[in-house]
């Protein structure tokens, strides 16, 4: 099943921040540090290479993330051309003020108070903006949720007098071009629940925790995970924490996949990382392998008719 979310307020959400866009001089692109290219909107990309502006890519909730993967995705940004990434906690200060010092860095010309400099914060939802947002301003500003779409429309705020800020609504795009970016989304909850199936996306999250942190599940539920996949460590999990139906009182894998799914977005898991630039790069280099195959097969049984 592949998961696809683009809600009628994304594209009226879309279509402001290109107009946006053209009076801004960086962007700031928030990304979720456990999956930053998973959670890369291509969309603003597009958008922002279009008016040809630079960008900071923030990878945000890097307190949930794998340190050393995180390092890895700030090597694999900074080579990219007008592209500065940094990671931080959103919810800390501290970090969140370094931002503008270095959105300045990459719009030199904006240092004075004739012609300010203007950032737009931009990302999937659920990622972090309003968050970053209220943290550089020092109060309250905008509205923060665990849960996407919080924010529903854009709203600028003076920085200082040399600074303007504009927070917008998280967007997604039309088609998710691979299956497995669509479940790492939904795990960490940048999609409306109404457009996934949260046993499946369980599924998925168990299999790639097994996979690439193999103590993570067994050490947070206290089982062994050995032999397991995805479905046994869900099923493990609501034997574990006694989930069951009320009435037939068979297994609650929903109930189950929702525990699961809540402390991986609590980071009750450790802190993990859900792909790294390798795993991307095999993801992709498979992605392409697949359909030449199925060519060749359709081939060969042409020809054998
Ligand atoms: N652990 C952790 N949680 C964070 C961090 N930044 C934000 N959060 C949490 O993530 C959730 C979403 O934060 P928001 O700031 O509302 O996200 P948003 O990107 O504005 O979301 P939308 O407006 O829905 O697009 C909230 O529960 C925040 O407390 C971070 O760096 N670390
Ligand atoms: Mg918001």
């Amino acid at each position: 099943m592949s998961i696809q979310w683009f809600p009628g307020h994304m594209t009226s959400a879309r279509k402001k921040a290109a107009e946006t866009m053209e009076r801004v001089d960086v962007v700031i692109e928030v990304l979720d540090a456990r999956l930053p290219e998973a959670s890369s909107n291509p969309m603003i990309k597009e958008l922002r290479l279009h008016r040809q502006r630079n960008c900071l890519k923030v990878l945000n909730k890097s307190d949930l993330a794998d340190p050393v993967v995180t390092k890895a995705w700030l090597d694999y940004f900074n080579a990219q051309k007008g592209v500065k990434a940094v990671a931080i906690s959103g919810k800390k200060m501290s970090e969140v003020a370094k931002l503008p010092g270095h959105c300045l860095k990459l719009a030199p010309h904006r240092n004075d108070n004739l012609k300010p400099l203007r950032m737009m914060i931009m990302g999937i939802p659920n990622v972090g903006k309003s968050t970053i947002m209220n943290a550089l301003l020092k109060r309250r500003v905008a509205a923060v949720g665990d849960e996407p779409a919080v924010t529903k429309t854009q709203q600028t705020l003076d920085l200082n007098s040399r600074m303007t800020i504009i927070d917008t609504p998280g967007m997604m795009w039309p088609k998710i071009a691979h299956d497995s970016d669509g479940y790492m989304l939904a795990a960490s909850h940048a999609i409306g629940t109404n457009a996934v199936v949260e046993d499946e996306v369980a599924y998925f999250l168990a299999n790639k925790l097994l996979e690439r942190y193999p103590a993570a599940i067994g050490k947070r539920y206290g089982f062994s995970t050995a032999d397991m996949d995805g479905v046994a460590a869900v099923e493990a999990i609501a034997k574990k924490r006694n989930c069951l139906k009320p009435r037939s009182k068979e297994l609650d894998i929903e109930k189950a996949s929702l525990i699961l799914l809540t402390d991986y977005r609590d980071g009750l898991l450790g802190r993990v990382s859900l792909e790294t630039p390798q795993s991307r790069a095999a993801m992709l280099a498979a992605e392409v392998a697949v359909p030449k195959v199925e060519h060749d097969e359709h081939d060969e049984r042409n020809e054998q008719e």
